[in-house]
């Protein structure tokens, strides 16, 4: 039996956040109108530390003009000098580049490039269980058998010194390109390209590693290629669509010359992608022409990081430079295979791990070994932090030894926690919300006690994690020319994230279980209905009733069907109508009301004409 209508009972999941308001300057706004923004978009852009006419104006102008000059770079010149001298000495080369998605484009923009330029190159990708990260031995040997005299790395190197000594001891110059952490003793390479040096002067430290890599191509190509005006148009463009995806594929935000790569590359996706990726997205279903950063994300950079993970990252390398639409069929094939398997391997290593977790309370950190392999227990670790809220250790037993990827949650560092443990480890690295270890077999239990009481003792007090919302509007401002109007901040990712909106004011009229784990809701407002899915949220279909009156934050999607178009939300959260400052403050603005308006009876609807819609972050 319906309901009546009422306040539901749902909780949500989140701590909704709205940002503190930020008006632009008025020559902002000024210029921001001019060029047909609304005010409340201007208002959202000024939330998102785009408040002043210059950064506008590189925020819309084209994208060629946010790409900074090359020249800026450390050792610049150096680069410049020695690479011209290898080309004048007819010298061999060899590129040197990670295996995940970022290093592998970074690598076939410095392959190609260098090519172009009539030089001798061959690459080189280690192997993540045998090699893993940073040059390696390998690598050096394979260039001193085939009489190269000069490495480039891409995307690693930095904290490579001991084996760059090596190269040096054996004739061979290390060119290190790479944008990670800089340690206080520099390693004895030719040239140390990366943004992040302390004496860089290089405007924007942010690129990936295959940004650094677009950046040296660039100053490659107008320091030593034939056209005076160097990396241009045309091969711009072909190189940024190679850096956009590595840029994506490593969350590096989206803002400032990223902003810059991912709109060029984009372009060049949709309209004409290198055979790699055509093959890529066809295999996969996807027409190029509807292609954005989450298609980038989600779709090509998984595909591309399974080569490293299940089999070999060379076969991913092999197609990015694949110039033959068949040989890439056949490739992105090999990678859909390993993609599936690796997806079948996460799934298969969570579901392990959650057995072991049964029966019993559960700890204040998530622990578990098995004899999984290596190259998905960072994912999985990633599946049981996110579930379970709290910090999770991965660990595939080989022989005696443990290798481990950790995941945290906000609040909890894992550099400091795994320093802390540093004793137990034959090695250790890694970031506050990433890191790795090998550790002897026999230390486990020991390792596991101390871990677990450092995150017990870490426990954050505030449960809920928060969620960012952008704007909070009554359900009948919703429409296509709001969708429209925050089109606008495309292309989104991390740093420019796509903007949530709180839809106030809803009534549930249909709630179904989807397949996959998602839960499909039809909510009605004042005249006509919603569609809104919300995917990983299979809990909804059981804690939403028919009648809830509810907000939503959500997306604001497109959805096209049987040749229609309709406007779909994608639901993040939802909460009980009114049951947010924000959104109460909206509710009784709209209802003209100082009450809170969510009481049965006419008053809870935010009319379609209203105008009350609350600039972001306004609290009552
Ligand atoms: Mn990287």
């Amino acid at each position: 039996m319906l309901r009546d209508v009422e306040r539901s009972a749902v909780q949500p999941r989140f701590r909704w956040r709205f940002p503190a308001p930020a008006e632009p300057d008025p020559a902002c706004l000024a210029f921001g109108l001019e060029h047909g923004l609304s005010q409340r978009l201007l208002r959202l852009l000024a939330a998102r530390g785009v408040c002043g006419s210059p950064d506008l104006a590189s925020f819309l102008g084209p994208p060629e003009a946010g790409l900074h000059d090359p020249a800026l770079l450390p050792d610049a010149a150096v680069v410049l000098e020695r690479v011209a001298i290898a080309r004048t000495r007819g010298e061999r080369l060899l590129v040197f580049g990670d295996f995940d998605a970022d290093g592998l484009t970074g690598l076939t923009i410095l392959v190609t490039t260098l090519r172009r330029l009539g030089i001798d190159t061959a690459w080189y990708v280690p192997s993540r269980l045998d090699e893993g990260h940073g040059l390696s031995e390998r690598a050096v040997e394979l260039a001193a058998a085939e009489g190269r005299s000069l490495i480039v790395t891409v995307d690693t190197g930095t904290s490579s010194g001991p084996e760059i000594a090596a190269a040096a001891a054996r004739g061979i110059g290390v060119i290190v390109t790479d944008h990670h952490h800089v340690p206080s003793v520099l390693p004895p390479s030719v040239a140390l390209v990366n943004p992040h040096r302390p004496d860089s002067r290089y405007p924007d430290p942010r690129l990936a590693g295959s940004g650094v890599a677009l950046k040296v191509a660039q100053l490659l190509l107008a320091g030593l290629g034939n056209s005076p005006e160097g990396a241009a148009g045309e091969t711009l463009g072909r190189l940024a669509e190679l850096a956009a995806v590595g840029t994506v594929a490593d969350v590096a935000p989206v803002v400032g010359e990223n902003r810059s790569i991912a709109r060029l590359g984009l372009d060049r996706l949709r309209h004409a992608p290198r055979p790699g990726f055509a093959a890529l997205l066809a295999r996969a279903g996807v027409a190029p022409l509807t292609a954005d950063l989450e298609t980038v994300g989600f779709v090509i950079a998984p595909r591309l990081n399974a080569a490293g993970r299940i089999g070999e990252a060379a076969t991913a390398a092999r197609l990015l430079l694949a110039d033959d639409a068949d040989e890439a069929a056949v490739l992105a094939e090999e990678l859909e295979v390993a993609n599936a398997t690796r997806r079948d391997l996460t799934k298969t290593v969570v579901a392990q791990a959650q057995a072991a977790l049964l029966g019993g309370a559960l700890p204040a950190a998530v622990l578990v070994r098995g004899p999984w392999p290596v190259g998905v227990i960072g994912l999985a670790a990633a599946r049981l932090a996110e579930e379970h809220g709290r910090p999770a250790v991965v660990a595939a037993e080989l022989g005696g030894v443990l290798r481990g990827s950790c995941r945290s949650v906000e609040g909890f560092d894992l550099a400091v926690a795994l320093e802390a443990c540093g004793d137990l480890f034959l090695r250790f690295g890694g970031h506050a919300g990433a890191a790795g270890f090998e550790l002897p077999a026999g230390r486990w239990d020991e390792f596991r006690g101390r871990f677990a009481e450092l995150a017990a003792a870490h426990r954050p007090a505030a449960g809920a994690p928060k969620l960012r919302l952008d704007l909070a509007l009554p359900a009948g401002q919703v429409d296509y020319a709001l969708l429209r109007e925050l089109a606008a901040l495309a292309p989104t990712g991390p740093g420019n994230p796509d903007p949530l909106v709180a839809v106030v004011g809803l009534t549930v009229t249909r709630v179904r279980a989807a397949a996959g784990g998602h839960t499909q809701l039809t909510l009605r407002r004042e005249r006509d209905v919603l569609d809104g899915i919300a995917f990983d949220r299979p809990d909804l279909a059981t804690s939403l009733a028919e009648g809830d009156r509810v907000d939503v934050a959500a997306r604001l999607a497109s959805r096209r069907f049987g040749g229609f178009e309709s406007l779909q939300l994608e639901i993040r959260d939802v909460a009980a109508s009114g049951s947010q400052p924000v959104t109460a403050a909206l509710l009784a603005a709209a209802a003209g009301t100082a009450a809170g308006g969510t009481a049965a009876g006419g008053t809870a609807d935010a009319g379609e004409g209203s105008t009350a819609a609350l600039p972001a972050g306004s609290r009552p």
